[in-house]
């Protein structure tokens, strides 16, 4: 590959509701779509999924676009790059901003892909035909909220139920659910809302059968996570605290949880997310496949990720129109029962809706 053009696009997509998480809340999936065209005319998409103020991690949307456009797509462009993997070498002097890099490496991928004229989930090594999906739930007004919103996801085909929790709006909505689907696939998502304080109120959700807690404390906590997985029963989930095939390590070793939600974005790139799996199914430790509210392509990214064979839990891979009115691929993914059908079509297997994209695009840059 030998990528001669980059087009950066500061996209919002309106959401059909409000998500809320414990720290934050938004109305439209703020994002960036990256298109890099290979010198053979191959192009390939990623998404940088920085949100617009970073709540999450920190990384934020207009500084990925600074550093994309000024420094890191500038160091691509001409260069001979055998293999998606070969990025890292190309920004080893630029730490972290995984987000920034992910969206290059899963463009190099969908290129790679498309150029052996294998699927992304076949390009990656994948074995599944369909991948199990999950939904994530914002923090809602109150628990009989909570409840209403869980049942219309159930009756949609969704089984495994991720409800976002935060100190004063946790045990009391979790038990709620629990009461009204005793055999959901039931989950919180804390966001890294609490602190050693609330050990007691966490060791109290052993009672809910919950079949993980996600991220309960600080993302460089991997000590506190480990002082309350010896204390808890409900096995711990790591997002913020992995960014890094070595964060993994010190997780393994100090037994800060028992499970990892993979985002590709978070950890930089499906290079980085097919190590984690590999390197936690080594250790005993379950993964699945994490969200940022993805567009299309992040989805579509996301789905062909999942058939590793380390991704033994369901994933929040929703149906696009779980988020959106209208989403910027083509066809939308969709939900088959509990699951999403991975595409055999070459690359990441999606069109670009290009009408919708054109009208969420608030602007566009080229590199080249
Ligand atoms: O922690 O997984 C998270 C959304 C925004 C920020 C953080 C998270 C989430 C989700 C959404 O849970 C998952 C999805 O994309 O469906
Ligand atoms: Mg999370």
């Amino acid at each position: 590959m030998k990528i001669v053009k980059a087009v950066l696009r500061k996209v919002d997509i309106p959401l059909r509701a409000p998500f809320e998480t414990s720290f934050t809340r938004m109305d439209a999936k703020k994002t960036m779509l990256l298109e890099l065209h290979d010198a053979d005319g191959t192009v390939g998409y990623g998404e940088v999924s920085a949100f617009d103020i970073p709540f999450y991690n920190e990384e934020f949307r207009d500084g990925a676009w600074a550093l994309l456009k000024e420094q890191m797509l500038p160091k691509l462009i001409g260069r001979e790059i055998a293999h998606p993997d070969d990025m890292y070498a190309l920004c080893a002097e630029i730490r972290r901003n995984n987000m920034s890099k992910s969206a290059i490496n899963c463009a190099l991928w969908d290129i790679y892909a498309k150029q052996h004229g294998q699927s992304l989930a076949q390009a990656l090594g994948g074995d599944k035909t369909k991948v199990e999906t999950g939904v994530s739930i914002g923090v809602q007004e109150s628990p009989e909220a909570l409840v209403k919103v869980v049942a219309g996801y159930i009756k949609q085909g969704y089984r495994r139920i991720k409800c976002k929790i935060k100190p004063g709006k946790d045990y009391d909505y979790l038990a709620a659910v629990r009461a009204a689907f005793p055999e959901a696939m039931l989950m919180g998502d804390a966001n890294s809302a609490y602190r050693r304080e609330d050990f007691a109120m966490l060791k109290r959700l052993d009672d809910l059968n919950l079949i993980m807690i996600e991220q309960p404390l600080e993302p460089g906590d991997l000590l506190d996570h480990a002082d309350l997985q010896k204390l808890i029963k409900t096995p711990v989930c790591l997002d913020e605290s992995v960014t890094s095939l070595d964060d993994t390590k010190k997780m393994i070793r100090l037994g800060s949880g028992k499970i990892i939600n993979i985002k590709v974005a978070r950890v930089g790139g499906l290079t980085v997310a097919k190590q984690i799996q590999q390197l936690a199914a080594d250790n005993g430790i379950e993964c699945w496949c994490g969200g940022m509210i993805d567009s299309g392509v992040a989805r579509a990214e996301n789905v062909a990720v999942a058939t590793l064979p380390g991704y033994t839990l369901p994933n929040d891979i929703a149906a696009s129109g779980r988020y959106f009115e209208r989403d910027i691929i083509k066809p939308e993914v969709k939900l088959d029962g509990t699951f999403v059908d991975v595409t055999e079509t070459p690359g990441m297997g999606y069109a670009i809706d290009e009408d919708n994209l054109a009208e969420f695009t608030l602007g566009t840059t080229v590199v080249e």
